[in-house]
């Protein structure tokens, strides 16, 4: 849904990885000199990397780095992973060998041995989490600020193991919300035959049934009458939207025993309006609600812009015959927008990912 791209900015627990090497030259690793080589958006390979020109052959060493603090991300977390730009082997020798790492808890996990390879070439690969190794169970924000992520490199043979680009991407889903649009306007069609206490959108915006639309007609003129209202555009953003849900509260006006109304929850998007028809055959004010999953204009998400130019509305009916006097009345009409978070732009590496 959303990812937070997160990248070294200190050292960590440890800092085993002996060599660093920065534009020309190889130097002993210390305090602050490993984690700059890591940190970049746009890996730069050797030029600034960590790595192991021991003899061989040397045990895996490692180096942890801290990162920063999440800022405004919430929501739920489906994943960490962590990715590390490593100088691949060869596929005859394969002696370089990696493993991406973290620490959360006051343990340190090693991700799984990388060791295949395939030429002399900078690999991105990844490991990912969907939950805290540790405690098993799913990760919190907390220790996301707390984690560390590093890498392990192993001097198999002959050949340096060299990792230029150290990140972690925390993969989210955003909390959602639902803004509630109300009409505020009178739209392009105002047919409801009459109108209690109120203007016509007054009435379907102000969350009292004292207030109603009515289509109390009693001409042989067209028993459908539509009402549409424009509603306010959306606070907050950036957002994606999930879904609307369109609700007329509606009632008949008596309550005859072998009679019902029909009413529709409308919309007028894209230029063409949209419907969906239900009966009602009691007298109570009740919520009928509908859901636009889509824009059944474009097919696809709503959008934004959808919303600031949708309008709402309600079909009433006269149903003539026996009971020909049954009509439909509608006290409020009202969008829940259901929104998210906007994921933020990612910076991913390139390369070959796994894991
Ligand atoms: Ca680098
Ligand atoms: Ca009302």
């Amino acid at each position: 849904m959303a990812t937070l791209i997160l990248r070294p900015n200190g050292d960590g627990s440890e800092l085993s990885i002996p060599w660093y090497y920065n534009v020309d030259n190889y130097y002993e690793s210390g305090a602050n000199t490993n984690w700059p080589m890591v940190d970049e958006v746009t890996p730069d390979g050797q030029a600034t990397s960590v790595g192991d020109i021991g003899g061989a052959p040397q045990p895996h060493k490692r180096d942890l780095y801290v990162i920063p603090d999440h800022t405004t991300e919430s929501g739920v977390i489906n994943f960490v992973k962590v990715y590390i730009r490593v100088l691949d082997g060869v596929p005859t020798a394969k002696y370089r060998h990696y493993k991406p790492c973290l620490r959360t808890n006051g343990t340190t996990v090693d991700g799984d041995e990388i060791t295949g390879g395939l030429t002399d070439e900078w690999i991105t690969y990844s490991q990912s989490w969907a939950v805290n190794p540790v405690t098993t169970d799913p990760w919190t924000w907390d220790e996301i600020d707390a984690l560390e992520i590093g890498v392990s490199v192993e001097k198999a043979t002959a050949g340096s193991p060299l990792c230029t680009q150290v990140y972690v991407e925390v993969d989210y889903t955003p909390p959602l919300w639902t803004e509630t649009l109300r009409p505020n306007a009178a739209g392009d069609k105002t047919e409801w035959v009459s109108v209690v206490n109120s203007t016509h959108h007054g009435a379907c915006g102000d969350e009292s049934d004292e207030t109603y639309i009515q289509n109390n007609t009693w001409t042989n003129e067209d028993p459908y009458r539509i009402d549409l209202f424009n509603i306010p555009s959306l606070e907050g953003e950036p957002v994606t939207i999930t879904k609307i849900i369109v609700t007329v509260r509606c009632k008949q006006n008596t309550d005859y025993p072998d009679e019902s109304v029909s009413y529709s929850q409308v919309i007028k998007t894209g230029g063409e309006e949209y419907e969906h028809p239900g009966t009602i055959d009691d007298a109570n004010w009740k919520d009928y609600s509908y859901e636009w999953t889509l824009n059944p204009k474009t097919g696809v998400a709503w959008t934004i812009a959808d919303i600031t130019n949708l309008q709402i509305g309600a079909k009433g009916q006269l149903r003539p015959g026996s009971a020909w006097d049954a009509y439909t009345m509608c006290s409020e009409v009202w969008v829940d927008v259901y929104c998210s978070l906007l994921p933020p732009p990612t910076a991913r590496s390139f390369g070959i990912i796994i894991g």
